[in-house]
Formats: structure tokens, C-alpha cells, sequence
């Protein structure tokens, strides 16, 4: 017999620290120290762990699914370098290799660097992206550093680990350097606004994404500041005029069949949080994405 939810082991879904080597492996990484503004994002993995366990009362309802039939593994958290970004940029990276298709829980957006390296590095060559966020993260710096939750695409493009025309921004609105938007969309990414996103339909943007992905392998990166601060409270970089829940949800559900090659969730601070809001919507949007991976 199943236990409560409430008693569900405290790994995501509940999912076992070993599976084999084909596994989708779910891991946590608390770094905060590259944020801009609020820190907290590293109690995001342990939070949004704690959430999920909401879900492991039945089916996917969009697919009838059950991400829990995937060989899934939860292997705890990465090992970091106290105070040091990259030197915990490098232990990520070194980390990240090990596994064919890794699914992180942050921490702050700095971590999706050194994941794509480690994923390129693994391929070959770089992959398509759907990045949802608030920001469109390609700052050359963060107010004078080079690393930080600013810069992660700035670093990517540059470092050819995604491929632009390839790369997606949804749900973009933060105040930003007419500069840094105008080098971002020179680069060939395309940006929907959140207020697009408001005037469209979760099907036109889901059509929007798979127009500019295609089949070729791609990363999901979600930053959870795409939400509303009324839909997700507890992040450190809030942005009036975002998505709510729901519309993340149903653009995410209509992705079946693309070459998903990895996932991160980012930005969860739960010390700013309300009633496990946020952390519950990042565990509902993690186990859509693997409710994806479990209909293919
Ligand atoms: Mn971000």
C-alpha cells in the first residue's frame, strides 16, 4: 500500500537514490551566491522535493502517465564550493557528465551553465533551447562579474553551447538594456513577451516553440520568475505581469515528442515563499516535464 502523501519518502516523487545508467536522474543543486537581488534559492531543491510529493497520487491526467514508471533516480544534491562560483561552475560541470539525461533542481540560473557544457560535451554539438524567464539572462555581466544569474545565456551563445536561431525566450518582461535585447535578438533568439503570451494561447505559443526547436535535441531551462509573483512568490527577481501557473502548464503539456535532452527548474527561493505556492508550481511544471518523457 501506498503511503499518504505526506509520507512519501522526501526525494522527488518519492524516487529512489539508484536506478540504471539509462535513468533519468533528478538531482539538486543549491547555489545562490551568483543572484543579483534576493538570495534563498539554495532551500529550492529540498523545497520543491518536499512538493512534489503532492503529486504522486495517480495519473497525469493531460496523458495518462505516470512520470513515477520512468526509470527515474533521485541522487540527492551535487557537491559545491563553498563561497566560490567557479570552482562550484567546474564541480557542477564535472558532475553533470556522468549522467545521459539529467533533470536539476536549483538553485539560481548560473547552474544552467555549466549543464549545458557538460550536455555539449556529452554530444558533440550545441542543442535548441526553450528558456522561460522573466529576464532574458544575457547580460554581459552582473554588475561587474562575469558569472552570475545574468549572464548564463550571454556565456551559452558565446560559447556556441545552444544554437540561437534554436533558442526560445518566453515570458519576458524585466526592465533591460536596449543593448543587451537587441544583441540577444541579433543573435537570431526569439523573444515572446509575457504580454504576448497573454494575448496568444497556450496552443499558438506551443506551435511558436516547436516552429523554432524543431526535432533536433533541446533544454528546457525554467526559470520560475516567468511566473507571476501572485503565482510564484518565493523567488528572488520578481516581475509584475507574468505568466500564471496555467499557462505554463498547458504550453508545457502541448511539447510531447520533442528531443528533450535535460531540464532545470531555477530560482525557487523558498524563504520568500507563501504556503509552498512556488515550490509546488516548480514540482507540478518538473513532473509535467517527465509526464512528456513518460509519453514518448
Ligand atoms: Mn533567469
Amino acid at each position: 500500500m501506498q503511503p499518504p502523501t505526506f509520507a512519501v519518502p522526501p526525494s522527488f516523487l518519492g524516487a529512489p537514490a539508484e536506478a540504471d545508467d539509462n535513468a533519468v536522474r533528478i538531482v539538486g543543486i543549491p547555489l545562490d551566491i551568483g543572484v543579483t537581488n534576493r538570495p534563498g534559492a539554495r532551500f529550492g531543491p529540498s523545497a520543491i522535493r518536499l512538493a512534489s510529493r503532492m503529486l504522486t497520487d495517480g495519473d497525469n491526467p493531460a496523458s495518462w502517465t505516470d512520470p513515477r514508471l520512468l526509470p527515474i533516480a533521485d541522487s540527492g544534491d551535487f557537491r559545491l564550493a563553498l563561497g566560490d562560483i567557479p570552482t562550484s561552475l567546474q564541480l557542477i560541470e564535472e558532475q553533470a557528465r556522468a549522467h545521459s539525461h539529467l533533470v536539476a533542481l536549483g538553485g539560481e540560473h548560473t547552474i544552467t551553465l555549466p549543464l549545458l557544457r557538460a550536455l555539449v560535451a556529452r554530444r558533440g554539438g550545441p542543442v535548441g533551447l526553450i528558456h522561460f524567464d522573466a529576464h532574458c539572462d544575457t547580460w554581459p555581466d552582473n554588475f561587474g562579474q562575469p558569472l552570475g544569474h545574468g549572464s548564463v545565456f550571454y556565456h551559452a551563445i558565446n560559447e556556441g553551447l545552444v544554437a540561437p536561431h534554436r533558442m526560445i525566450q518566453i515570458g519576458i518582461r524585466s526592465p533591460i538594456p536596449r543593448a543587451v535585447w537587441e544583441w540577444t535578438q541579433g543573435k537570431g533568439v526569439t523573444i515572446v513577451s509575457a504580454e504576448a503570451v497573454h494575448e496568444s494561447s497556450p496552443a499558438a505559443i506551443a506551435q511558436a516553440i516547436r516552429d523554432v526547436v524543431g526535432r533536433e535535441p533541446v533544454y528546457l531551462s525554467f526559470d520560475i520568475d516567468a511566473l507571476d509573483p501572485g503565482q510564484a512568490p518565493g523567488t528572488g527577481t520578481p516581475e509584475i505581469g507574468g505568466l500564471f501557473s496555467w499557462q505554463a502548464m498547458s504550453i508545457l503539456k502541448r511539447l510531447h515528442g520533442l528531443a528533450f535532452a535535460g531540464m532545470d527548474m531555477v530560482e525557487v527561493s523558498p524563504p520568500y515563499d507563501v504556503a509552498e505556492i512556488t515550490a509546488l508550481a516548480a514540482a507540478t511544471l518538473v513532473w509535467q516535464y517527465l509526464s512528456l518523457l513518460a509519453e514518448d
